[in-house]
């Protein structure tokens, strides 16, 4: 390991230096959250129920908006003292923020899973400590389903499906069912519950057309730029790619950078079908223009739903363990319609 050597004026100024930066952390009540209400408000303010969010990162357009809809929805005129932290996609980060929550004795966690699995000692605690978990957007593998109370996100299988259904209807209608199909697929964060629903879902279908060639297929983190760089990889090494599985609209819009500047074709008029997913107000207006064949919709706005599970539990009801938030499917033949209602992302 390198180590750096002070000399002995270093040494005091380095020390000064310190000591400088720990006054003013502790003066600035520097901590984890972020409270989105004004500083006025104080969490044990015994009308308020504390909930405390930790956010999986800031990684796509569909991310700001779920943490948009969190932010609507748990604020001081609702009746919510909420404490919120964005873990910059690292599991790490979101461990030390939900046993923070503990120590602060929140009312409820809520999270969203950067991925599926390593959660059970957390939750173990956060269920030691009497608080109730509400997954957001993603879910968990864990073998005591106790852990956490009910998760509100979106069925990743099924949007694959779709997917793949909607692949296979497009064939039919261009006369394609027959031929050889050169597919490569875009695949999001790995081990995140969207990036494996997803591909297992559309695997489902694709398993079921031995002419449906799945040439390659790699992570590219759900971000744009990684998105490109896989994208130009692809096309480096097949020349003869038909179809782009692209598991968010983030990657995308970084795939179509790539294609563009290899000058082949996309979309409805194009070489190159782009099956997208997320369907943020961006990516949609490119299927109403035809450069992304269809966007199977992922619906970010979650925070009212979970507010009102957290509203059911505190009424004493019954509530379920899994809500699916509704999803749709945006072609040309629909998007028009959707981009006039008022879409909030
Ligand atoms: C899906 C969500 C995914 C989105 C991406 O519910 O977890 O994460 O599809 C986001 O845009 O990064």
């Amino acid at each position: 390991m390198k180590h750096f050597k002070f000399n002995k004026y270093t040494d005091i100024a380095a020390m000064i230096l310190l000591l400088v930066i720990l006054l003013f952390m502790i003066l600035g009540g520097c901590s984890l959250f972020q409270n989105i209400e004004d500083e006025s408000v104080n969490e044990h303010d015994e009308n308020l129920i504390v909930v405390g969010v930790s956010q999986l990162g800031s990684e796509s357009g569909w991310r700001t908006a779920n943490t948009e809809s969190v932010q609507a929805s748990f604020t001081k005129k609702n009746g919510y003292f909420l404490l919120f932290n964005n873990a910059r996609q690292k599991q790490e980060n979101q461990f030390k923020t939900i046993r923070s929550f503990i120590s602060r004795r929140v009312d409820y966690i809520v999270f969203a899973p950067v991925v599926e699995t390593g959660w059970e000692t957390v939750l173990s605690e956060a269920k030691e400590a009497g608080i109730p978990v509400i997954l957001m957007d993603r879910s968990v593998t864990i073998e005591d389903k106790s852990l956490y109370t009910a998760l509100v996100g979106s069925n990743f299988v099924e949007e694959g499906e779709k997917a793949g259904r909607w692949l296979e209807k497009d064939l039919e209608e261009k006369g394609r069912s027959e031929k050889d199909i050169n597919i490569v697929i875009l695949k999001g964060t790995q081990g995140a519950s969207a990036q494996v629903g997803r591909t297992v879902g559309f695997s489902t279908i694709a398993s079921e057309h031995s002419n449906w060639n799945i040439l390659d297929q790699e992570y590219a983190d759900f971000t744009s730029a990684k998105g490109k760089e896989v994208m130009e990889s692809f096309l480096k090494k097949y020349p003869d790619i038909d179809v782009v599985i692209s598991q968010n609209d983030d990657m995308t819009f970084g795939a179509l950078e790539a294609i563009k500047e290899s000058g082949r074709t996309v979309g409805i008029d194009g070489e190159i079908t782009i099956i997208s997913f997320d369907a943020v107000m961006e990516a949609l207006e490119m299927v109403a223009e035809g450069t992304i064949n269809v966007d199977i919709e992922c619906n970010p706005d979650q925070g009212k739903y979970i507010s009102e599970v957290i509203r059911m539990l505190e009424a004493g009801e019954e509530i379920e363990k899994e809500y699916y938030v509704e999803e749709d499917v945006f072609t040309i033949d629909n998007v028009t319609e959707e981009l006039l209602n008022k879409r909030t992302y």
